[in-house]
């Protein structure tokens, strides 16, 4: 018999890719078999997500995946989807599309936020969802529709179910992000509906990680190539949700950071914290996979670096490459500046909505130190370092209150995604939380997405502990101690050979 694989499909804000997940044993090995650039655009007057886009790519993904597993002797078992979260499309009785779907970053939400907020409390929205207040949250973006009348909202990962499989399904870890979703009860928050006039059924109804959503509709099968007997499986199809879900964590006194696009720091938790302390330090009670709670906080992330990079090659100055690796030559030079500046330098506050919008990201951070009174001057290698500080101090500050409102003990940091790479910023952070920090695996999300669909497979079995001590088994990582220029590298207690930080997953 052929054997099974499983096809992620997991795309951030800046790249995508479709991913390959065998099991060799108990190991997940990851093959990238597709990769394209993503990023909002201006389209129609206003920062959308190029949707049909994506789709099509998703598509040559999909079918690079079937000939990659055909020449393999394998069969797609499986596919799973996940992208960033609170983002949708709207989708008409017909099924055709409303518009191109707008991207968080375009701030149209935010003119609805008092307005929305005079309908229900904030205190009772949060009482209810636990959702940390971000003025792009799916409800104040739809408090901007014009018209919702026999509409439906799907979330990204949804919509692009949708169109694979024929299946209108939410996935309830992305839903948790809505707004509109009851942390408690693991249901909408359909409450709400009225007050804000929004259409009892705009939302479709929901499945849980490991269940399935569909097959693939007969034409996708037809330019796919794959049989279209596939199954589309619900994974934590927010991306933060399958990253968690592979922290390679070895006890349960963990905190994670996964460090990309944004920063989302907290620890994980059983039961939400819905107290009025947790809402004014804008903690949030996000669904993770098997019912868990990630309880955490967005801080600024890998963006902020993305941002002043693409600025500079704009003006021909340096930092071409990926943020979150050390792949970039230049990129490379400017850590290496930054590296050897000293510490104790301006730092800015990396949650600011101020930097959630592109465009001009240098001068915008120039201008909140020199508004808080310091001075930055234009030199990137101090731009990165003031980043890379501001960084570390908030997820050392984020990471605190965590602790103090939940009450978990917390004896070892997981840094996962990008920023895993990023030597700089992971001994910074171990230094600003005075805690060890375990680097890796930098494919973390994707890890998780394969992880859900082999066990809803049989391929492996097992709580989110056990599939943890697999992910902690078989990825290498880095180990930054605070207060120290020395680093460990390899698997976690296996005894494996050293990896070099620079190279981060395999
Ligand atoms: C990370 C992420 C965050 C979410 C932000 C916007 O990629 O999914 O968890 O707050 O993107 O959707």
């Amino acid at each position: 018999a052929e054997r099974p694989v499983f096809a992620a499909v997991d795309i951030g804000a800046s790249s995508g890719r479709v991913i390959l997940g065998r099991l060799e044993g108990q190991d997940v090995d990851l093959e990238t078999v597709h990769r394209f650039p993503n990023g909002a655009q201006r389209i129609d007057g206003a920062l959308r997500w190029d949707i049909h886009g994506i789709f099509e790519q998703v598509l040559t993904g999909l079918a690079a995946a079937g000939e990659r597993a055909r020449e393999n002797g394998e069969r797609i078992a499986s596919i799973g989807i996940d992208t960033w979260a609170v983002d949708y499309g709207l989708v008409a009785a017909d099924g055709s599309l409303a518009h191109v779907p707008y991207s968080y970053r375009d701030g149209r939400g935010e003119a609805e936020v008092a307005r929305v907020h005079g309908l229900i409390d904030p205190a009772r929205l949060y009482a209810t969802t636990g959702l940390q207040f971000l003025p792009f949250n799916t409800l104040y973006q739809l408090a901007a529709e014009p018209d919702l009348e026999g509409k439906q909202a799907l979330l990204i990962p949804d919509l692009l179910a949708f169109w694979l499989t024929g299946q209108r399904r939410t996935e309830e870890t992305n839903a948790s992000t809505t707004g509109l979703f009851d942390a408690v009860a693991g249901e909408w928050a359909s409450e709400f509906l009225a007050p804000l006039r929004l259409p009892e059924d705009l939302f479709a109804p929901l499945v849980s990680p490991g269940e399935p959503i569909g097959t693939l509709l007969p034409e996708i099968a037809r330019r796919t190539g794959l049989p279209s007997r596939t199954p589309v499986v619900a994974v934590g199809s927010h991306d933060t949700a399958s990253a968690v879900a592979a922290v390679p964590a070895r006890s349960r006194d963990f905190a994670y950071i996964s460090s990309g696009t944004w920063s989302l720091v907290g620890v994980e938790l059983q039961h939400p914290v819905l107290t009025e302390a947790s809402r004014l330090a804008n903690f949030t009670n996000e669904r993770g996979v098997d019912g868990t709670i990630r309880y955490l906080r967005n801080v600024g992330g890998l963006w902020l670096l993305q941002e002043c990079l693409r600025t500079w090659a704009e003006e021909g100055r340096a930092g071409e490459g990926n943020a979150g690796g050390s792949t970039g030559t230049r990129l490379a030079d400017l850590l290496d500046a930054a590296a050897h500046l000293p510490a104790g330098g301006p730092t800015i506050d990396p949650d600011s909505p101020a930097f959630i919008a592109p465009g001009g990201m240098p001068g915008r951070i120039r201008d909140a130190v020199e508004a808080a009174g310091g001075t930055l001057g234009a030199d990137p290698g101090r731009i990165v370092r003031c980043i890379l500080d501001s960084l570390a101090a908030g997820y050392a500050r984020t990471l605190a209150q965590a602790v103090e409102l939940s009450g978990q003990r917390v004896g070892t940091v997981h840094i996962v995604g990008g920023g895993s790479q990023n030597a700089l910023l992971c001994q910074l952070t171990a230094d600003a939380t005075g805690l060890p920090v375990v680097a890796g695996p930098v494919e973390a999300t994707a890890q998780g997405n394969v992880l859900i669909q082999a066990r809803a497979a049989g391929a492996v079995a097992g709580g989110l502990a056990d599939l943890r001590r697999l992910t902690a088994r078989h990825q290498p990582t880095t180990t930054y101690r605070p207060g120290q220029d020395r680093q460990e590298s390899g698997m976690q207690g296996s005894g494996a050979a050293a990896q070099p930080a620079a190279t981060g997953g395999k």
